[in-house]
């Protein structure tokens, strides 16, 4: 049995997508202990792979129930692969998530939904590139045309790979501490540690959570920033280079690097 989930932005395809590789095979409940809506299917075309649809969401915070759900569930029962919907007429929004969700450490594929409308928006994605930049794979897929998704499950079932991304490395050198201080490799409680979570400081010593605000002091001193503008700006800079590079305008006839 492979255990995929489909994540992504609301509005991003999920449902579309949910529905198209089900069928009929689906089971709605609940989360557990909340209302937040829990379905989870077999793949139409192989019933030994289970697709599980988790909440739309922009950020793994937790600011809202189903970020708190999702959160939970990449932590406690980690799926065999991530199948993280992106939506390529947004796709730097949705690169945000796609950060985040890179942390968790689960092998990850991209499917690059609405990929019918890129081009009525006057913008070519290279594939390529994108796939190399983020150290993922990518298939190329709409909903609407049903197109891509059986690749997309096809390589996700065969995907095995962690990828990892770098920041600056004052910011890399204050994670490696906290990994030390934390005994945890695990780069998502990491970095909330160092945003100062309080869900993630409170199952900590008092003298952890000493060590690291004395790491996330430091760091904060010599970039010159306070730690959460520090992680959403590392983010947000690497996003602008990956779009600059494999983003191209093409209206008006004319190639134009955005
Ligand atoms: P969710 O919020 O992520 O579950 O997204 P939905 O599956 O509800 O889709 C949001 C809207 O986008 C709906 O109107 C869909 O019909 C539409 N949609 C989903 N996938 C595609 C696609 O690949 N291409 C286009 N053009 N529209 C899509
Ligand atoms: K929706
Ligand atoms: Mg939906």
């Amino acid at each position: 049995m492979t255990t995929i989930a489909l994540l992504g932005n609301p509005n991003s395809g999920k449902t579309s997508i949910f529905n198209i590789l089900t069928g009929a095979n689906q089971q709605v409940g609940n989360w557990p202990g909340v209302t937040v809506e829990r379905k989870s299917g077999h793949y139409k075309k192989d019933k030994k792979v289970e697709i599980q649809d988790l909440p739309g969401t922009y950020s793994l915070s937790p600011y809202s129930l189903e970020e708190e759900v999702t959160r939970h569930y990449l932590l406690q029962t980690p799926p065999d692969v991530l199948l993280n919907i992106i939506d390529a007429t947004n796709l730097e929004r949705s690169l945000y998530l796609t950060l985040q969700l890179m942390d968790f450490g689960i092998p990850m594929v991209l499917a690059l939904n609405m990929s019918d409308l890129t081009e009525r928006d006057g913008k070519k994605i290279d594939i390529e590139k994108l796939s190399y930049s983020l150290g993922v794979p990518i298939i190329a897929t709409s909903a609407i045309k049903n197109r891509g998704l059986n690749e997309a499950v096809n390589i996700a079932t065969k995907t095995h790979d962690i990828a990892h991304i770098e920041y600056d490395n004052r910011l890399e050198g204050a994670l490696a501490e906290i990994g030390k201080v934390i005994h945890s490799s695990n780069r998502f409680e990491q970095i909330k540690c160092f945003e100062g979570d309080t869900l993630t400081l409170s199952q900590l010593s008092h003298a952890q959570q000493f060590e690291i605000k004395d790491i996330v002091k430091i760091t904060e001193k010599v970039m010159s920033d306070d730690c959460e503008s520090i992680i959403v700006n590392e983010r947000y800079d690497l996003i602008g280079q990956i779009v600059q590079l494999c983003v191209t305008d093409i209206s008006n006839g004319k190639a134009n690097l955005t």
